[in-house]
């Protein structure tokens, strides 16, 4: 053996020695590892979104926008023109509550709240308060499957109630090749997968809703122009899905436009998030960084 492949060699196999040991001190090692298809965008429309909504949920039924807002004493429920972006009807939380998802069951509408363990079911018609009911965890998103709701708390788990009595009949942890995802944030349940934006970041994660896994991520960096991003603009975070017209809707907080968009598969890019740990140590490796 030459000089240089000896050298080779030995690096290449302390290299994988450090891989190991780094890896396996932290995490278990997957046995299997799955390549996620990413999925950029092509934007079909463009609409005015009010920029003093700090959106947290967002759904769509029969024409309209629905549409929840967080942030302490600006916190509410609004009914919205998507065309125009014109609030048509809006229901105020009391200040102590930081609304969050909201979701629609039959003729109500469901919306959680962050830290105070309590969810307010209104009448979907006229916004009028029928029921209070409570939970254990935070609330973040929430969805509806057509059998169950779905709900985010923060974390990689997603509990799914019974859209009666509000009992939690199961849960899932949302994961990536065995990996949890966690910031599960705003969900829209879409043709049999649950849609969810990951707090904090311009991805949305596509959920097998049986097991949890991660199937693809969509990509929506740069979807908002530089030109739309004023200081006030914050995160990506809002799906709606107009079931009937095969349309999905995207917006973020405090985001200036509503985007209707078209997903692209990427064949050729594998999946790059910057706070999986397994990505995070194979990245220098394998993927090229963006
Ligand atoms: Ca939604």
């Amino acid at each position: 053996m030459n000089r240089f492949f000896r050298i080779s060699f030995i690096g290449l196999f302390a290299l994988l020695e450090v891989l190991r040991v780094g890896y396996c001190s932290n995490l278990e090692f997957p046995t299997t590892f799955n390549v996620i298809p990413v999925y950029t965008y092509q934007v079909l429309n463009t609409y005015p979104h009010d920029m003093s909504a700090f959106t947290e949920g967002l759904v769509f039924e029969d024409g309209v926008l629905y549409e929840g807002t967080g942030l302490y004493g600006y916190s509410n429920l609004r009914r919205v023109e998507l065309e125009t972006g014109k609030v048509l009807q809006i229901r105020e939380l009391p200040s102590q509550y930081f609304g969050e998802g909201i979701t629609i069951y039959k003729n109500k509408i469901i919306q959680l709240t962050w830290k105070s363990h309590l969810g307010l079911v209104y009448d979907k018609s006229n916004f009028e308060l029928l029921q209070e009911f409570n939970y254990p965890t935070e609330g973040w998103g929430i969805t509806y499957d057509g059998s169950y709701l779905i709900m985010s708390d923060g974390t990689s788990i997603l509990h799914f109630l019974d859209p009666e009595t509000f009992e939690e009949i199961s849960q899932i942890e949302v994961h990536e090749n065995n990996i949890p995802v966690t910031k599960i944030n705003e969900l829209e349940y879409v043709q049999g997968e649950i849609f969810a934006n990951i707090w904090l970041t311009e991805r949305i994660a596509r959920i097998n809703p049986l097991t949890g896994q991660v199937t693809g991520w969509i990509d929506l960096k740069g979807i908002l122009s530089p030109e739309d991003r004023s200081e006030k603009v914050d995160v990506l975070n809002g799906i709606a899905y107009d079931a009937k017209n095969n349309r999905l809707l995207v917006t973020g907080k405090f985001w200036p436009k509503l985007f209707e968009i078209e997903l692209i598969k990427e064949e050729m890019r594998l999946n790059l998030i910057e706070d999986n740990p397994y990505i995070k140590i194979l990245s220098p490796l394998y993927f090229k960084k963006r």
